[in-house]
Parts: C-alpha cells; sequence; structure tokens
C-alpha cells in the first residue's frame, strides 16, 4: 500500500487477526479515538507535536541537540518492577521458583477488570513493530496497543514499527498481542504480565521504558525465552560485537552482563590507540536472539533497532561513541534541564551547571543533597546514530558467534577474566553468574544476588529448564562458542577499583579474541583458564604493573569457598529442575579448589 499523509491514524492492515483483536481490545479499553500507527516520518512529525503540544515531550535546544526531546516520568515509576512481573503459564512450576507466577485466568479476570474503560478520553495507539531484521527467519511482529503517546514514539526508536510488520506478518495469526494501559500510575495497580502459552503481554499502570516498550524486555526476553526453547533457540540478554583485526579479520562476541553494567559501552568500545588498526563496531547492545546455523555455528541478531540505555556516567572518556550516539535525535528521560534547554547528568564531561532543574522538576545547584539526575536515567536513540553501527546488525541471518562472555558486578572474589574449560563448565559459569544490584530495577541496589546469565528478571519460564535448553541446544551447534567471565568491577582493599576498564577492556576482548583462533597461550587454574601475563598485553597502559595484573587474577581459596556455598544455596532454590550436569559442576568445582 502506498502511504500517504492521509492514511495517518487509519488502520493499514487488512490481516483480519490483527482487525479482530484490536477490535476486541476497543470494546474492552473504549479509547475515544484509535490511532493506528504506519511508522512513515510524516507520521512521526505530526505525532512528535502532538506530545510537545501535550506537555509529554519538550523540545530541547536545536543548536545544541539538534532533533532531542526531553521527558520526565512521574516520580514513583522510574525502573523496572520485578515484584510486579508475573508469568502467568497454566502451571506454577512452568514458571519456576525465580518468577512471580498467577494462574492465567486470575491475571487476565484482574487485568481485563483493570483495563475495562480504562482509555476513556484517551487514544488508542495501534504499534505494529518487527523484532529483527526484515525477512530474518528469526524476526517475530509484536502490536502493541498503548495509550501512552511517549511509548508510541519510543516504539517507533527501539523498533522497526510500521507497515513493515504487517508485511512480514503477512495474513499470519502469529503475533503477540500486547496491550499496555498507563491507568493512574499507581505502583498498587502495576502490573506487568505476560502469557507465554498466549504469546500475549499486559501491562498497566506503568510509563517506563523496561515495564512498557513490550517488544524489549517482555516479548524479546520473556515470551522470546519461552519460544526460544519450544523452537530451539536462544533469546539472552547480551550485548553483540563485532571485533575487526588489522588483518580484516571480523570476530563476533556476544556477551551477558546484568543490567547497568556496561553493556552498551562494551558494544561501543573503543581499542585505545595502542590497538592500531583494531575496530569493534556494534550489532546490538541488550539482546541477542541466537540460533544454531547448518554449519554448526551459533548465529545471533539484534532484534531491536534502537538503544535505551542509562545516562548516568556517560561521557567521551566511558564512551565517546555513545556521546555522538545521544547528540541528536534521541528522547532523554529523567535527566537534570538546564535554562538553554540543555541536559545535564551526573557524570558528563564539564563542570554541573550553576543551577539547573532536576529529573523531577525541582531547582537544583551543585550543593544540593539529591541527584540533578536519576541514576537510572535513559536515552532512547535509533541504531542508526551509532557511528560505530556494524552493516551486519541489519543482515537477515545474523552473525556467527565465536565468544559468549558472562559477567557480573563484583568487588570480590572474581579475576578481571577466565575461560570456561569446556561448553557445559561455560553453563555452569552463566548459570551461577552473580553480580550486585543496580538502579535498573526497584530496591536491593549494591545487594549481590545471583543473575544467572543475566536473565534473573527476564526469564519466561523455570530456571532450571532454561539451563536445560542451554545443555541440549549445544548438540546441534558443533562448533561451539568459547566460554568466559569477565569482571570490570574488582577492588582493592581500599574500595578503588583494580581495572581501568572502558577502552582498556580492549585488552581483554584482544585475548578472548586470540583464545577463539588459538592465538594465545593459557594457564590452567582450579576455576578455569586464565590468560599468563605474557599472552595478556599490559604494554603502553602507564602505571599499570604486573603485580596489579596478578592482584586483578588472583583466586582466593577462601573467597571461592563462599562462592561455591552461595553456588549451591541457589542451586537448592532450582531443584529439582536443575539439570544434574550442573551438580557435577559444581563436584568438580569443589575438587578443584
Ligand atoms: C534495560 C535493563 O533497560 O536491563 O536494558 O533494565
Ligand atoms: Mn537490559
Amino acid at each position: 500500500m502506498i502511504m500517504t499523509e492521509e492514511c495517518f491514524g487509519r488502520c493499514t492492515t487488512g490481516n483480519q487477526f490483527v482487525r479482530e483483536w484490536v477490535a476486541e481490545m476497543v470494546k474492552l479499553c473504549h479509547p475515544d479515538q484509535v490511532h493506528w500507527c504506519n511508522g512513515s516520518p510524516g507520521e512521526r512529525n505530526a505525532l512528535t507535536a502532538e506530545a510537545v503540544r501535550k506537555g509529554i515531550l519538550l523540545k530541547l535546544n536545536e543548536q545544541k541537540l539538534p532533533g532531542c526531546y526531553y521527558h520526565r516520568s512521574n516520580p514513583n515509576d522510574v525502573a523496572r518492577v520485578e515484584q510486579a512481573t508475573f508469568i502467568c503459564t497454566k502451571d506454577q512450576e512452568e514458571a519456576g521458583p525465580t518468577n512471580n507466577w498467577l494462574a492465567p485466568k486470575e491475571m487476565y479476570a484482574r487485568l481485563r477488570g483493570y483495563c475495562s474503560g480504562a482509555m476513556r478520553g484517551r487514544t488508542m495507539y495501534v504499534v505494529p513493530y518487527l523484532m529483527g531484521p526484515p525477512s530474518s527467519p528469526l524476526a517475530k511482529v509484536g502490536i502493541e496497543l498503548t495509550d501512552s503517546l511517549y511509548v508510541a514514539l519510543s516504539m517507533g526508536v527501539m523498533t522497526r514499527m510500521g507497515q513493515i510488520a504487517y508485511e512480514q506478518l503477512g495474513d499470519d495469526d502469529e503475533f503477540n498481542r500486547g496491550l499496555h494501559c498507563m491507568l493512574d500510575l499507581n505502583p498498587e495497580r502495576r502490573c506487568i504480565a505476560h502469557f507465554p502459552q498466549d504469546n500475549a503481554i499486559i501491562s498497566v499502570g506503568s510509563n517506563y521504558g523496561g515495564n512498557v516498550l513490550l517488544g524489549k524486555k517482555c516479548l524479546a526476553l520473556r515470551i522470546g525465552s519461552y519460544l526460544g526453547r519450544q523452537e530451539g533457540w536462544f533469546a539472552e540478554h547480551m550485548l553483540i560485537l563485532c571485533v575487526e583485526a588489522p588483518s580484516g579479520e571480523k570476530t563476533y562476541v556476544a556477551a551477558a552482563f546484568p543490567s547497568a553494567c556496561g553493556k552498551t559501552n562494551f558494544a561501543m568500545l573503543i581499542p585505545p590507540t595502542h590497538f592500531k588498526g583494531w575496530k569493534v563496531t556494534t550489532i546490538g547492545d541488550d539482546i541477542a536472539w541466537m540460533k544454531p546455523g547448518t554449519d554448526g555455528r551459533l548465529y545471533a541478531i539484534n532484534p531491536e533497532a534502537g538503544y535505551f540505555g542509562v545516562v548516568p556516567g556517560t561521557n567521551s572518556k566511558s564512551n565517546p561513541n555513545a556521546m555522538q550516539l545521544i547528540s541528536h535525535d534521541t528522547i532523554y528521560t529523567n535527566v537534570a534541564l538546564t535554562s538553554d534547554l540543555d541536559v545535564w547528568w551526573e557524570g558528563k564531561d564539564g563542570p554541573p551547571p550553576d543551577e539547573c532543574l532536576d529529573w523531577k522538576g525541582e531547582p537544583w545547584t551543585p550543593s544540593s543533597k539529591n541527584k540533578a539526575a536519576h541514576p537510572n536515567s535513559r536515552f532512547t536513540a535509533p541504531m542508526t546514530n551509532n557511528p560505530v553501527l556494524a552493516s551486519e546488525a541489519n543482515d537477515p541471518q545474523g552473525v556467527p558467534i565465536s565468544a559468549i562472555i558472562f559477567g557480573g558486578r563484583r568487588s570480590d572474589t572474581m579475576p578481571l577474566v577466565y575461560q570456561a574449560f569446556d561448553w557445559i563448565h561455560g553453563v555452569y559459569l552463566g548459570a551461577t553468574m552473580g553480580s550486585e544490584m543496580t538502579a535498573a530495577a526497584v530496591g536491593g541496589a549494591g545487594q549481590v544476588r545471583r543473575d544467572p546469565m543475566a536473565m534473573l528478571p527476564f526469564c519466561g519460564y523455570n530456571m532450571g529448564d532454561y539451563f536445560r535448553h542451554w545443555i541440549n541446544l549445544h548438540r546441534l551447534i558443533k562448533h561451539p562458542p568459547r566460554v568466559f567471565h569477565v569482571n570490570w568491577f574488582r577492588k582493592d582493599k581500599r574500595g578503588e577499583f583494580l581495572w581501568p576498564g572502558f577502552g582498556e577492556n580492549m585488552r581483554v576482548l584482544k585475548w578472548i579474541v586470540d583464545r577463539c583462533h588459538g592465538r594465545a597461550e593459557a594457564n590452567e587454574t582450579p576455576i578455569g583458564w586464565v590468560p599468563s601475563p605474557k599472552t595478556f598485553d599490559l604494554n603502553e597502559l602507564p602505571g599499570f604493573t604486573v603485580e596489579q595484573f596478578e592482584q586483578l587474577q588472583a583466586i582466593s581459596h577462601e573467597e571461592w569457598h563462599r562462592e561455591v556455598q552461595l553456588h549451591d544455596e541457589f542451586f537448592l532454590k532450582l531443584h529439582p529442575h536443575l539439570p544434574k550436569e550442573l551438580i557435577f559442576e559444581r563436584e568438580l568445582q569443589i575438587s578443584r579448589l
């Protein structure tokens, strides 16, 4: 169909299943108007202008931040709420002990009650979207019905939104049905419910990205992981990057770090000048869908089309590419606002402004007690803004993964880098991953919790069965990726970070790439293979000594005995679905210590 301005808001699909479902939801929610999004640039301009008129977005300084907008959320609604996130499978055991559960019938009844008439006086936006490159065999279609213009606009950045989704869908009934009602943003009625067996999501009472941009955590991870188990693929909380050597050799790496632990920074890393001719490009910064290919390798796509990244701490040292990424055509949420309509956050380059409005809209000065930007303030930017976007990001076949990296935020115990002995050991490393919690989720910041494969808040079924899926899929991967564990966050006794991190992480990446190609030696230790100082490049790292490297890589038997004890506590929770292979791995780990 040819899109014209006149089509704005009108239904542009002949798919009967879509039309019938939307009609049913309109009957339930009673919006005053229905706007069917088509994803055209003209529509985006019109909806953005409407959001500005309604005060949902504020246009930022066009000279400093062309095409950028500012949004403030309700102060009670600034992060994912894991307590209000449910997996509604028929049996509770299917959801497992790490998920909140309610029977689908009961949850549907509760949410239908909340949604009934909930869009009176409001507009329902019908947002068709495609997760994955067009025509990719791995791509999935979703339709989100939302009464939030902020969500409709953000989905236009984060996904391939509009007509393209209907084209991929054709006459099929295979699409994710997502309903989002803001209600009155009352935390008491906040609920993000997933119905994996119906490929459906209902989210109410929130307007925060991770709870309401339904293509992201809800479809791409929770429902995706469920579908992945049925269909023989992985939906993972992983960035995907390409390391290009001066010779032109390309190595693709996927890495799972928990929320707000630097996935975006790592995916956009700029190698230090010492690594002349080396280049890192980004395929994805948060989610990977991976499937064994016919050639026996594991292929990955990024289902998303944009980045929803944490703003505080972003600067020209931590992530120069991100600074360019968010310098135009970006939505900023919950950062501080200056009088010349510029934005500010803790950790931005340069001095703080003498005065500004904080994320709540209150006057702020450098002597204020509170932070100017919320620690989980976010940018929403299209991936095409990324100066180091890999051309492979649009490849429908995806990229063959050579290394999988797991990593958490750990002040102690975990060395900078080590390699698993084999696939099962690698699954064990992922399954027992621990990390100090961050502001990306409500509550608990700083506490170490087990976050297997960074999927604790995102696995849409029983975690024990998820580990089984990881073990089983190995049979279809003749050339499995090598598995590594990293920790950028180890501290010394004074509480100082031992490793400079950011661009210097290239040194770790280079060792990993060399290991994948059989070029770097490693020493065997009780926990895995580690680089010998000889094979780990510490050149041109002023002031950093071999002794410091040894401190970073040190394996404390006392800490590791405590660590395996914590593995055991977590495993007990997963009994009886825990694969026995992982219990053997734990036994082996203990015997090696
Ligand atoms: C995210 C998260 O927003 O993991 O990506 O919370
Ligand atoms: Mn994430």
